[in-house]
């Protein structure tokens, strides 16, 4: 079978800041090629779109298929799809990826024909499966095909990720992929899943929160392979398992393979594997990227981000450290106003790092989808791409595109400004000699992306394909919306260590240095991992430490060491006391869980559990910040 392999135009971040090869389609090529099909692939985020027409013309493809990460690109894929059948009406036409898994029925829907069939999951597994039945269109025995005449059973995993690699040889134009000043740069997997669950965020519903490796020798051979000196990994949490990480610099080192990395990856995780973030320096990475998301603990603890502000900025002060470059992200919130924008820009400044401003947004597959979806002002497809307010504004939507954008401004001339762009004429010459000018065109292009005027405009455009909202009642959430299902344990490729640290980060409620005791007001919540009887309590601790006293005062129980004998132990001394609501709990596991509250602290050194023996009161203090810090 003819397969043409179709991944839609980039969207708007990749219209300045980055460009890259599309290596989900990449490894369903792959799968396809082993499988004897004849594969090509048009990457419309490099090419444009006549190369398309033209290769339905001149390869005349049996099938199509279609890359649908992106949520946003999915009205160009239907447009796609319904140009094919009408100059191919028997092509057989499929989609999978991330975001189309999550929205898999609508589309088909959406779609009326033009795209027979939907497959969810991770498509290097299913898609030979696939290939075979598309003769008689007879889908029930493919592991994750949705179609409208039945549907297969549910997505399966791919055996092992060393098995495919990606079909890097079929793409088109390799030099147009680039990220900064990593130009041409490719892009690779080392691993896959993560294992944490913020409420934003679909990367865990995807993969039912496993976590897999690939092999250090993979891994490196791959590399030896690859001919572009920058490197872009894609794993959604970069380095989590210590062992991996140093075995893949292990393999590179013996092969002296030099190249330069941009990862993305949590603060904690940095912060906890500082050894395996230093050799990388030393081997090549130049960029980082860290999820901070928010600048405040209770926006921090609403996204279910599992780390704190103390752990945030202690890791951009490591990374500083390192001498990398570090790019953050923070989610603007569709709530804020004129001032709240303000007070990040000042913040922003006062760090060295890159700040990327996202908007809030809701998706299908994320926590937020099922409970604010609702709320949605828009159901358009193309303005899911987290640069655009798909929430109610608290400010009237021109301003608040005002506010973002020249936050954005501000931000982006902190570092691509005229006075850096100076700072950096001898990379780009350098780069221009060689023919690359991907990071040099990206200086230029701001201001002719980043327009309020332009995002409103998109917001006036006629919809032709809208969302479908979510079947369950408002405000409630529904059972995680995994694609694939969760195996537990057994479906994550780390050491028991590392899952004690997870288990650490997922009951962290927040941890605080001592000099560093500002108000606080959490919603302690989902500590069900470790017993189900949660309920949710405020606590709010005032600046300093006899102010925690007066503030917390008897209603607060502090107890120290972990275990889950301190369950009962703690139960039974708040069952008694009904007028105790709130408890605080020093804990080596976190493993917390009360009546009406409790908060706990990850791995405090031993220090710290014997400071906090005393009654009643409470200790903060933050894991890291030294054995200080008791009432
Ligand atoms: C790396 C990455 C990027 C990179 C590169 C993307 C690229 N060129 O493909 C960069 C940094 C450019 C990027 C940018 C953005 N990203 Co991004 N990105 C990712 C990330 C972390 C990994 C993707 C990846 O390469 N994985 C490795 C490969 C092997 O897996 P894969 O592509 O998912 O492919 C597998 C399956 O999806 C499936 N599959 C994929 N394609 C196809 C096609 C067919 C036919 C079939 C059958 C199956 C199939 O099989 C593949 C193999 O198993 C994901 C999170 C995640 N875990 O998925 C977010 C993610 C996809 N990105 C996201 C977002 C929001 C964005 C941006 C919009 C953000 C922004 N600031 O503007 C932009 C848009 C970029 C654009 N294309 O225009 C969201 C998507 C949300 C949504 N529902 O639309 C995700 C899910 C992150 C999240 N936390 O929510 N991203
Ligand atoms: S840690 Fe990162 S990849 Fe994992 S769920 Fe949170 S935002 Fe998504």
């Amino acid at each position: 079978m003819k397969l043409l392999a179709v991944h839609p135009s980039g969207l708007m971040f990749t219209r300045v800041f980055l460009r890259l090869e599309p290596l989900g389609l990449e490894l369903i090529a792959a799968a396809a090629r082993r499988a004897g099909h004849e594969v090509r692939i048009c990457d419309l985020q490099a090419e444009p779109q006549r190369n398309f027409f033209r290769a339905l013309e001149s390869f005349r493809p049996d099938a199509v298929c279609f890359g649908g990460n992106y949520l946003a690109n999915i009205p160009e894929i239907i447009d796609l799809a319904k140009a094919i059948k009408a100059r191919l009406p028997d092509c057989f036409v499929f989609a999978g990826g991330h975001s189309i898994s999550f929205t898999a029925q609508e589309v088909l829907e959406h779609a009326e024909g033009a795209i027979d069939c939907v497959l969810t999951g991770e498509g290097e597994a299913s898609v030979a499966n696939l290939l075979d039945a598309a003769a008689d269109r007879s889908f029930t025995s493919v592991p994750g095909a949705i179609s409208s005449a039945g549907s297969g059973p549910p997505p399966v995993f791919v055996h092992s990720l060393d098995d495919i690699r990606p079909a890097r040889d079929l793409l088109n134009y390799r030099r147009r992929y680039f990220i900064g000043t990593l130009d041409p740069c490719a892009s690779i997997e080392f691993s896959r899943g993560c294992p944490w669950d913020c409420t934003f965020c679909s990367a865990w519903t995807f993969y039912g929160r496993s976590y897999r490796a690939a092999s250090a020798e993979t891994v490196a051979d791959e590399l030896a392979h690859i001919k572009e000196p920058g490197i872009f990994i894609v794993d959604d949490v970069a380095f989590v398992h210590q062992k991996h990480g140093m075995a893949i610099a292990d393999a590179l080192l013996s092969r002296d393979i030099r190249k330069e990395y941009y990862l993305e990856t949590r603060c904690d995780v940095l912060l906890r594997n500082k050894d395996v973030f230093r050799l990388w320096r030393k081997l090549g990475l130049t960029y980082m990227f860290l999820g901070i998301e928010a600048t405040d603990a209770e926006t921090l603890k609403r996204y279910r981000k599992r780390s704190s502000t103390d752990t945030n900025m202690e890791a951009l002060a490591f990374a500083r450290e390192l001498g990398i470059m570090v790019a953050i992200n923070i989610i603007a919130d569709p709530s804020w106003d004129r001032a709240r924008f303000a007070e990040l820009r000042q913040w922003c400044m006062e760090i060295p790092e890159i700040v990327n401003v996202s908007v809030a947004t809701p998706y299908p597959g994320t926590e937020i989808w099922e409970t604010d979806s609702r709320k949605l002002i828009s159901r358009d497809y193309r303005l899911f791409d987290i640069q655009h307010a798909v929430l109610p504004t608290a400010l009237p939507l021109e301003e608040f595109y005002e506010e973002l954008v020249k936050t954005q401004r501000v931000l982006n001339q902190k570092h691509f400004g005229w006075s850096v762009i100076k700072d950096v004429a001898g990379i780009s010459a350098r780069y221009l000699l060689r023919g690359q000018t991907n990071f040099v065109r990206s200086l230029l292009k701001y201001n002719s992306v980043f327009d309020p005027q332009l995002q409103l405009a998109d917001h006036k455009r006629k919809v032709r394909y809208e969302l479908r909202l979510p079947s369950h009642r408002e405000g409630k959430a529904a059972r995680a919306p995994y694609i694939h299902a969760p195996a537990g344990r057994a479906k994550r490729a780390l050491d028991a260590n590392t899952e004690a640290f997870l288990e650490s980060t997922r009951s962290l409620a927040v941890t605080m240095s001592q000099c560093n005791l500002v108000r606080l007001s959490i919603i302690l919540h989902d500590f069900r991992m470790i017993h189900r009887q949660v309920r949710r309590a405020t606590i709010k601790i005032r600046r300093g430490i006899s102010a925690i006293g007066h503030e917390i005062g008897q209603d607060c129980i502090g107890l120290r060491n972990g275990g889950f004998g301190i369950l009962d132990k703690l139960r039974l001394q708040i069952a008694p006391k009904p007028k105790v609501t709130r408890a605080i709990v020093i804990s080596q596991w976190a493993d917390v869980i009360a009546g009406n509250a409790a908060l706990a602290f990850d791995q405090p050194p031993l220090g710290l559990c014997a400071a906090a023996r005393f009654r009643d009161k409470a200790v903060i203090f933050g894991a890291e910040a030294g054995a200080h810090g008791a009432l």
